[in-house]
């Protein structure tokens, strides 16, 4: 059962980097805390060559780390089971719908995400167990981490749109402009539902493994 906190903004404050090789944006919600698995996606106003990645979502302690992935389109995630119970890890989100029957160990092929969209994953033996993976159109994507900061390597000088995605937001995502490199500080801002990441259940709910 996730627990529900007040409703609150999320703000978001563009800085500019000391390191010139990495730009960092921050997040904040309207309560001054750091923001943590918000998903930005930086879109370029010029044509950006494709950079699919491959990344891993692990299952640890009957939970998905990391709770919140971003990758482009066209990118391929791994599943490893690092329990020693067997999970049924699945979609049914349009932009990608699959399952892993059963499993222990590491599946045999990586996960595939052509479509841009969000896919929310659960498992079908462990219902408290779920996780989100936000399919991009850019190669620029960072999930911020938990000082509320997404940090970007080698972003080229430019125009972009950011658009921002939180699993708990309550409006769509939102959207707004930044040139790099950030000289000024930007505000965007994003209704969300503070909730209590999905952790496996102190006790019951099946956890007697
Ligand atoms: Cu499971």
């Amino acid at each position: 059962m996730l627990k529900q906190f007040s409703k609150t903004w999320l703000v978001v404050l563009l800085s500019f980097s000391a390191s010139v090789a990495a730009t960092e944006i921050k997040i904040q919600a309207k309560d001054g805390l750091p923001l943590e698995d918000a998903v930005v996606e930086l879109i370029s106003a010029t044509a950006q060559p494709d950079k699919p990645t491959k990344l891993s979502v692990a299952q640890k302690d009957l939970t998905f780390v990391p709770f919140v992935t971003a990758v482009q389109k066209g990118s391929a995630i791994e599943f490893p089971n690092q329990d020693k119970t067997r999970h049924h890890v699945y979609s049914f989100s349009p932009a990608k719908v699959f399952e892993l029957k059963l499993y222990a160990g590491k599946p045999e092929a990586p996960v595939i995400f052509e479509k841009a969209g969000v896919v929310a994953l659960g498992c079908n033996i462990h219902d408290y167990m779920q996780a989100y993976v936000y399919v991009g159109t850019s190669p620029f994507l960072a999930v911020t981490n938990v000082d509320g900061v997404a940090t970007f390597a080698e972003l080229p000088a430019g125009e972009y749109q950011v658009k921002l995605w939180h699993p708990w937001q309550q409006s769509d995502p939102v959207i707004g402009k930044v040139s790099i490199p950030i000289t000024s500080e930007t505000l965007l801002q994003i209704d969300v539902l503070r909730q209590q990441k999905p952790t496996k259940p102190k006790k019951g709910f099946g956890n007697n493994y």
